[in-house]
């Protein structure tokens, strides 16, 4: 392709809008366009990419015995009824009546529409397994779109969904696509782990996401120096640390004032005492009436999911200043274990080994000191509910966790029967016997692969593609075009390069060179070849690696051999 003819829109500016780096560059490059907040069109340069990250998809897919199937944006409320899902999701489902007054809604995605398709089309154990996917559009109407492709609200996905006939099918087609995932993002050139995750409210039993390691990550990932274990801090677990020997001698309990002191940092600063001697006591409520209390030291935080996911609980949250009340007699900020009753008290671990500790006295303004257990109070039982830190002991090793930023790319789920049974997709098994399928669902987000590819690769002066996903492997940069000399070589080694089947770019405009030298540092083309009438008195051109700025200077007649050489190394 010849520059002088693509529209690629480069800017010299950082958009005000852009936060990350790869929502700036994006722009910049002129491979993206905002139509509308989180909707965006995929210029010629950026389309390139998302073209060349979805055929590696498509590959292993294909490798793993998936088969490709494209179904309608456009999803019939009925469906989603059937499911229950109609109702269960806010304005993040966006809904519309047609012209029949009849509901429906653009797919945010599809367990309802495959489950459908197989309900209609596989009847027995012998059509089983079957995994279907599509590379579609999607729409989430995200309160707060941003960071570019990263959070849009109208995405390409890759959605995969695999429909077995027992728990050991749907064990074997997970791993299959767990091993696709790795090929794929490693064929995407990039630094990504595969982290235990939740399975949020979509169901399922087990789920794992694949994040690529960037510093303006969303997520945050715990990951052990000693062994593999690494999960999304949402479901990170810790192992529980060697309560002292011998905590010391339980002093007298004791009531204090301490007003208008709530914070755990108030509380601390006033009574003279680190946080982790403090007993943080958290209400929570799940909407439906029940509430439990929560106890973390003083110096962690309550993992609510885990909490939620402990209690069997569809959802969780602070409780409002009258259940507090209502629950613990007192206001919240003063909430504490000793007298609390009529909820589930759950603690973590870590309290137990806090002796003489501090808490609230479920009474204005007062905190009790040397609470005890389990002499002042007993939880209903000790169990993992606080946020993993930076050197918490490993849950499978005696290693420690190290915590660090990731971005989603992936996310693979065993989803179960809750599809299969709320619509009865179900299928014969030898003895005739009707069972309902056990599904599993594979998503990759294909923009967001692409902008974490620029997340992971990039310097000051724009983007460094990895080879394989970049949107030409080779850029011929001609210094003066008026040189008829120039141009031939230039056009020679393009020629060459096209017809070895390599994607090249040539740079044919008649523009200054550091014009043309900033251009290619921004869009980010791995290989430069630059050929100027100083380097041809010599009859050499150079040879420029984007990534490392490594120069190799070639004879002209062996440039594109070079090139390929390295291209194919
Ligand atoms: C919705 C809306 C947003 C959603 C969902 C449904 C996320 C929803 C979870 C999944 C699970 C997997 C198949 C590919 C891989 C991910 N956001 N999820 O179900 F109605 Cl508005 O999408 N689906």
């Amino acid at each position: 392709m010849r520059y002088s003819k693509l529209l690629i829109p480069t800017l010299k500016e950082d958009p005000a809008e852009a936060e990350v780096v790869s929502h700036k560059f994006m722009l910049r490059a002129g491979m993206i366009r905002k139509l509308a907040a989180g909707i965006y069109t995929y210029l010629p340069l950026g389309y390139r990419v998302i073209r060349k990250v979805e055929n590696i998809i498509r590959e292993e897919m294909d490798r793993a015995g998936a088969q490709e199937l494209l179904m309608p944006a456009v999803q019939p409320a009925t469906l989603w009824q059937e499911s229950g899902r109609w109702e269960h999701y806010g304005r993040e489902l966006l809904r519309f009546k047609d012209r029949k007054d009849t509901d429906f809604c653009i797919g945010p995605t599809h367990e309802e529409i495959i489950t459908d398709l197989v309900r209609m089309n596989v009847r027995s154990y012998r059509e089983l397994p079957i995994n279907l996917y599509q590379i579609q559009t999607k729409f989430r109407d995200e309160i707060r779109p941003r960071f570019g492709l990263m959070r849009g609200r109208e995405f390409i996905m890759k959605d995969a969904y695999s429909f077995d006939r027992d728990e050991a099918g749907v064990d074997e087609s997970y791993q299959k696509m767990y091993k696709a995932y790795c090929r794929i993002f490693e064929r995407c050139g990039l630094k990504f782990r595969a982290v235990e995750a939740d399975t949020g409210t979509i169901g399922g039993s087990f789920s794992h996401e694949f994040m690529v390691m960037a510093d303006t990550g969303e997520d945050t990932i715990a990951c052990c120096d000693t062994c593999s274990y690494a999960a999304n801090t949402e479901r990170a677990e810790i192992r529980e640390a060697k309560t002292p020997a011998s905590p010391g001698p339980e002093a007298a309990l004791e009531e204090i004032a301490t007003p208008g002191r709530k914070s755990v940092e108030d509380v601390a600063v006033f009574l003279h005492v680190p946080p982790e001697r403090l007993i943080k006591t958290l209400i929570v409520m799940d909407g439906k009436g029940h509430a439990a209390a929560a106890l973390v030291r003083g110096d962690h935080e309550l993992n609510e999911i885990k909490l939620k996911n402990h209690l069997g609980w569809a959802s969780i949250e602070m409780a409002d200043e009258e259940t507090v009340r209502k629950v613990t007699g007192g206001p919240s900020g003063f909430s504490g274990p000793v007298g609390l009753k009529g909820i589930p008290v759950v603690a973590d671990p870590a309290v137990k080994s806090i002796s003489n500790a501090v808490a609230g006295a479920n009474r204005q303004d007062m905190h009790l000191c040397n609470v005890n257990v389990p002499r002042d109070f007993r939880p209903d039982e000790f169990k993992d509910i606080r946020i993993v830190k930076d050197g918490d002991g490993c849950p499978r090793c005696s290693g420690t966790l190290h915590l660090s930023r990731g971005i989603e790319v992936g996310h693979v789920f065993k989803l179960g029967t809750k599809y299969s049974e709320s619509m009865g997709a179900t299928f014969l098994d030898e003895d005739g016997k009707s069972k309902p399928m056990i599904m599993g669902c594979y998503g990759i987000g294909v923009g967001r692969t692409a902008a974490a590819a620029i997340e992971q690769n990039n310097d000051q002066n724009g983007i460094c593609w990895p080879l394989p996903i970049a949107p030409f492997s080779v850029l011929v940069l001609p210094l003066n075009v008026k040189s008829e000399e120039v141009r031939g070589a230039a056009e020679k080694i393009y020629e060459e390069l096209n017809s070895s089947g390599i994607d090249t770019l040539l740079d044919d405009r008649d523009e200054r060179a550091g014009f043309k030298f900033k251009d290619a540092d921004l869009i980010g083309i791995p290989l430069r070849v630059v050929i100027g009438d100083k380097g041809l008195k010599d009859g050499i051109v150079e040879i420029k690696e984007r990534k490392s700025g490594e120069v190799t200077k070639v004879p002209l007649a062996n440039a594109t051999e070079s090139i390929l050489k390295m291209i194919r190394k």
